[in-house]
């Protein structure tokens, strides 16, 4: 016959710190884009009482509104952890049916950066003819790739920064500033470059593929010429320039 029991000394001992000490884990890297299993173990529960011991478990998922929902009744489950953090509970019984309770509080991260492959500039490779005018090069356009990362689902591709082999003001180039203006979808470039510079101009252009929590992948880039002359460097736009001039809000920082 159960007998009730109401003194502290009765209750079942749940000592977090020996929880720790098993597969169990407060934040884990996210491992898919829906859901990561995270294992818990409530197994080193246990039961101060001579001759008593743990008899079940129960698992539950705490949703914000309060209410639980059962995730097992084994001393090991494994719970599928949405990215963010959540709350769980453990429930240990002993022979007698006294219980105790813990909060288990999970959290899933993401640091883990995406990784971009097969970058491309399908975008004008030079620029013609240097009329001042700012060019304007967008992602998805112009600059492509693909971007996959493991836990979201859709990372983008973004323009971290662009710089230019010449000075913005100086030499042959005009008094115009500045030459280059970097959004994440799309970049600036003034086509122009120093006359005096037999070389031409030469801008780069850097791209990283960025997930919902920020981590950034190894950067790609590609340069883009703005040639001392045609015959340097014929350029061929064949699908025409998408031009601003200076004040125009695609262009205004
Ligand atoms: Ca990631
Ligand atoms: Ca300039």
């Amino acid at each position: 016959m159960a007998i009730p029991f109401s003194s502290a000394s009765e209750r079942l001992a749940w000592r977090r710190s020996r929880l720790v000490s098993v597969p169990y884990v407060t934040t884990v890297e996210c491992q898919s884009p829906t859901t990561t299993p995270v294992p818990l173990d409530g197994t080193r529960s246990t039961d101060p009482d001579p001759g008593d011991s743990i008899s079940h478990y129960q698992w539950f998922e705490t949703l914000p509104d309060g209410g639980l929902v059962g995730i097992g009744n084994q001393g090991q489950v494994t719970a599928q952890v949405a990215f963010g953090s959540h709350s769980y509970l453990l429930d240990v019984y002993d022979q007698e049916l006294g219980s105790n309770e813990e909060p288990v509080s999970l959290t899933v991260r993401d640091t883990t950066p995406p990784t971009v492959s097969n970058f491309a500039n399908d975008g004008p490779s030079c620029l013609w003819p240097p009329n001042h005018a700012f060019v304007v090069l967008r992602v998805g356009r112009d600059f492509t790739a693909d971007v996959t990362d493991r836990c979201d689902a859709q990372p983008k591709l973004v323009i971290s920064e662009a710089e230019s082999s010449e000075p913005v003001l100086g030499g042959g180039s005009g008094n115009t500033s500045p030459d280059i203006v970097v959004f994440p979808d799309h970049v600036c470039l003034r086509a122009e470059r120093d006359g005096t510079d037999p070389v031409g101009r030469s801008y780069t252009v850097q791209l990283v593929g960025v997930d919902f929590s920020g981590n950034r992948s190894v950067p790609v880039s590609t340069e883009i010429l703005v040639p001392h002359d045609s015959s340097q460097q014929r350029c061929s736009n064949d699908r025409g320039l998408e031009l601003a001039a200076d004040g125009d809000p695609r262009c205004t920082p």
